[in-house]
C-alpha cells in the first residue's frame, strides 16, 4: 500500500493555473508577446522566472531585457496574480479534493504539498485545508524546479517516507516528468495528448478518490 500522496497545487487542488495564465497573458501582452493556451501548457508547473524566460524567448525578446527588468516583470506578474486570487475560498476546492484528503487522513497516508508556486502556503490557508498537509516543500529551497524529480524527492524526505511509497498527482507535462523521475507513482489529470498516454489519468478531480488511488497503486 502506498504511504504518502505528494500533491500539486495549481490544476490539481483548486483552478489557478487559469489564473497564472490569465497573469501571464497580460504580461505578455503588455510586451507584445502572444501566447495562446496551447504555449501556456508548457509553463504549467514551472516556476515564475523559468516561465518569464520561456515567454521571452517565444516572442524572441529575451535579449532585449536586463537581470532587473526581469526581476521587475516577473514581480508584476505575481502582484497581478495574487490579486486575482485573494478572493479564492473553500468553495474554489475542486470536486473531490476534500474527500480525498480528508480519507488519506482517516487512513493514516501521509500528504505533502509538491507546488513550484511559492504562493502554495497562502493558497491552502484561503482554502483552509493546511491543516491536512503534513509537509509542504518550499519551491525556493531546491536546487531545480519541474521536470527535475527534486520537489517530489524532497516532499516524500518531509513526511519521512521512501518515494517509491509515494503516489504524486498533477496536471502539468513537466510535473509527471518530474514524479517519473523521482520514482513516485504518478496519476495525471487531464488529456493524453497533454500528459501521454503510459500513464494513469483521470479527465478531472471528482475522480480521485482513496479508492481510484488504491486501484491505481494495485495495478
Ligand atoms: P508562483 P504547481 C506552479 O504551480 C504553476 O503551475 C506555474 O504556472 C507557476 O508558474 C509556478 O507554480 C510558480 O508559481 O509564481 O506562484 O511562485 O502547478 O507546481 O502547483
Ligand atoms: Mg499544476
Amino acid at each position: 500500500m502506498f504511504k504518502g500522496v505528494l500533491f500539486d497545487l495549481d490544476g490539481v487542488i483548486t483552478d489557478t493555473a487559469e489564473y497564472h495564465f490569465l497573469a501571464w497573458k497580460k504580461l505578455a501582452d503588455d510586451l507584445g508577446i502572444s501566447i495562446d493556451r496551447e504555449f501556456n501548457e508548457r509553463l504549467k508547473g514551472v516556476s515564475r522566472e523559468d516561465s518569464l524566460a520561456l515567454i521571452l524567448e517565444h516572442g524572441n525578446k529575451q535579449d532585449d531585457i536586463n537581470t532587473e527588468q526581469f526581476a521587475q516583470l516577473a514581480k508584476e506578474k505575481n502582484e497581478n496574480y495574487v490579486e486575482m486570487i485573494q478572493a479564492i475560498s473553500p468553495k474554489d476546492i475542486y470536486p473531490g479534493i476534500l474527500e480525498l484528503l480528508t480519507d488519506l487522513k482517516n487512513n493514516g497516508i501521509k500528504i505533502a504539498l509538491a507546488s513550484a508556486s511559492k504562493n502554495g502556503p497562502l493558497l491552502l490557508d484561503k482554502m483552509e485545508i493546511s491543516h491536512f498537509f503534513d509537509a509542504i516543500v518550499d519551491p525556493a529551497s531546491l536546487a531545480a524546479g519541474k521536470p527535475a524529480p527534486d520537489i517530489f524527492l524532497a516532499a516524500a524526505s518531509a513526511v519521512d517516507i521512501d518515494i517509491k511509497e509515494a503516489i504524486g498527482i498533477e496536471d502539468a507535462a513537466a510535473g509527471i516528468q518530474a514524479i517519473k523521475a523521482s520514482g513516485a507513482l504518478p496519476i495525471g489529470v487531464g488529456e493524453a495528448k497533454d500528459l501521454g498516454d503510459d500513464i494513469a489519468l483521470v479527465p478531472d478531480t471528482s475522480h480521485l478518490s482513496f479508492s481510484y488511488l488504491t486501484t491505481v497503486w494495485q495495478g
